[in-house]
């Protein structure tokens, strides 16, 4: 693979370790966990893994002899940066335990270990992926892995590997996954451990005991880079609004961090959409209330920061999601080999009228999107819903009827983006190349641990790495039981805005400010040498929150 400049130096960038895993470690068991919610549900479906301790690694002095592991690893889902290093992490970890060890990677995701694909993860492969971005190495998908003869069929190829350990790089619905597969590889007693590490751009696997998924800090960086270019650029011609798109999924996490970072005169959250119980029509009104302030002012630009997930929240769309999730669900057999037409109809024909007068005040792709646009955990694919346009549209129709707009000689003229998939295969930031490279190595202490069913954890992200604190958690200790597609289902909490957290306080408290005057800043992109004040700086999220 020919690398440029940047690449070859990065290669030689040596990723910080919290100092508890520069050497042999010591295991200290917290007490027992308790789901998050529905206790008995869960503890019911996860008989041999529920109530397991948090457990936290410290630094031994009297190192334990190692025996030679062979481990599988699987990228699951979207592309994170970092997912390079998680992988090296894993191999120099059990390379340290004893250098016999091996790595296979499964191939394209979870199908991977279902079909058999697989290669042998060597020292030169290794060493020609280390801190760089994107999953290329061994690719990712979205397969769920959720049915017994799935477990069944990888149970072959772990055996005539030799395996006796997988780690699931994913987000939340594959940590699901992982935490599901755990639990029957015990139950059935095929000593293969299972371990997960948090992984999404989006930022909304977190809670009180993860921090923060790997991937967040260098994709936000890199949308702000980029907002912050379209902000100087909106400065110095002061002819266009941008309405710019971000990834993210349901949570707002992205969204908000990027405002934090570049100050944009709108940032929608959606979950504050969704508490205030704001119509589309309410949506539209903010906005173009602040371009027709600006106007009034002479200021005919601006930046709008949407989330990609906006269209979930308005809870008029949120109950047809719902009517159209449990219609779907219920009638999977029926709806299998429908034409789209056909889905069309039927669907038409059995949702409520007023969720059918919504669908029909949509504009067509939307509405179409809306119905029939399914990934394979159900979720609707809001990558693919253009809300930058939407809106946008609609604010110019608010804006021609506004007479005191007209009349301040006010022009609208929009501009949109999407920013997602520019971000998920960056090269990590020195945070993300640091904390993917401790998460895999402390992933192959978990498996010396001997421990199964656990997500590898690392702490204290706020301070230097080698502060940080290494162990694991309990993946049914971040479970709840949701609906999804019309059953009830264990899954891990997903976390999304907190509107008492600090992040979004703090942005409350200066967007008004951000609307009206032109605060932006401009955060250029992100830094790999120099000063730690610049190149090792976690994500302003990160900050507020562990303050
Ligand atoms: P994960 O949750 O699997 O990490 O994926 C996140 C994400 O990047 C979302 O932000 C986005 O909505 C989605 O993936 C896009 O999916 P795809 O890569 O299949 O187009």
């Amino acid at each position: 693979m020919k690398k440029s400049a940047l690449q070859k130096a990065r290669a030689a960038y040596q990723p910080k370790l919290p100092i508890a895993l520069t050497g042999p470690v010591k295991v200290v068991e917290g007490r027992p966990t308790e789901s998050v919610a529905d206790q008995a549900a869960i503890k019911a479906l996860f008989p041999n893994t529920y109530g397991l301790p948090e457990i936290r690694f410290e630094k031994n002095n009297t190192p334990a002899p190692g025996k030679p592991v062979n481990v599988g690893v699987i990228l699951s889902g979207g592309q994170a940066p970092g997912g390079h290093n998680v992988i090296c992490g894993i191999f120099d970890g059990i390379k340290k335990i004893h250098r016999d060890s091996r790595l296979f990677g499964f191939l394209m995701g979870p199908q991977g270990l279902v079909e058999h694909r697989y290669i042998e993860l060597t020292a030169p492969i290794i060493d020609e992926y280390r801190n760089t971005g994107g999953f290329d190495i061994i690719g990712s998908g979205r397969t769920k892995l959720e049915k017994k003869d799935q477990f069944d069929k990888g149970l072959e190829i772990i055996r005539e590997l030799g395996i006796s350990a997988l780690v699931i790089v994913g987000g939340d619905d594959s940590n699901t996954n992982a935490a599901i597969l755990a639990e029957y590889y015990k139950a059935n007693n095929t000593g293969v451990q299972v371990i997960g590490c948090p992984k999404t751009i989006d930022g909304d696997l977190k809670n009180d005991v993860i921090e923060t998924s790997f991937g967040f800090d260098t994709a936000t960086k890199v949308y702000s880079e980029v907002i912050g270019n379209i902000q100087r650029d909106c400065n110095s011609a002061k002819k266009y609004w941008h309405f710019i798109k971000l990834m993210g999924r349901s949570a707002s996490h992205i969204a908000l961090e990027c405002a934090l970072q570049t100050q944009p005169n709108v940032c929608l959250i959606s979950e504050e959409i969704e508490a205030k119980n704001m119509s589309l029509n309410d949506v539209v009104a903010y906005i173009a209330d602040i371009v027709a302030t600006r106007a009034a002012d002479g200021n005919n630009f601006g930046t709008v920061l949407i989330p990609e997930g906006l269209i979930e929240f308005i809870p008029e769309i949120k109950r047809l999601i719902g009517e159209l999730n449990e219609l779907l669900g219920a009638n999977k057999e029926v709806v299998a080999g429908m034409s789209a037409d056909q889905l069309t109809e039927f669907i038409f024909g059995h949702l409520s009228p007023e969720s059918i007068a919504v669908l029909k005040s949509l504009p067509q792709d939307v509405a179409r999107q809306l119905m029939l646009d399914r990934d394979p955990h159900g979720n609707v694919q809001v990558s693919l819903i253009e809300t930058e346009k939407l809106l946008s549209g609609m604010v110019k129709e608010k804006l021609q009827a506004n007479n005191d707009f007209a009349a301040c000689g006010g022009k609208f003229s929009p501009l949109h983006h999407f920013f997602g998939y520019e971000g998920r295969c960056a090269d990590p930031s020195n945070f993300d190349a640091d904390y993917c490279y401790a998460l895999g190595y402390n992933a192959s202490a978990l498996i010396n641990a001997g421990v199964t069913g656990y997500m590898s954890s690392i702490r204290n992200l706020v301070k230097p790495a080698v502060q940080w604190i290494p162990g694991g958690i309990p993946i049914t200790m971040m479970m709840n039981i949701e609906r999804r597609n019309a059953e009830d289902k264990p899954v891990i909490q997903k976390a999304l805005v907190r509107l008492d957290g600090a992040p979004f306080l703090k942005f409350a408290e200066q967007r008004d400010d951000w609307s009206h005057n032109t605060c932006y800043i401009y955060p250029g992109p992100i830094q790999y040498f120099g000063p730690a004040e610049v190149c090792d700086q976690p994500s302003m999220t990160l900050k507020y929150e562990h303050k």
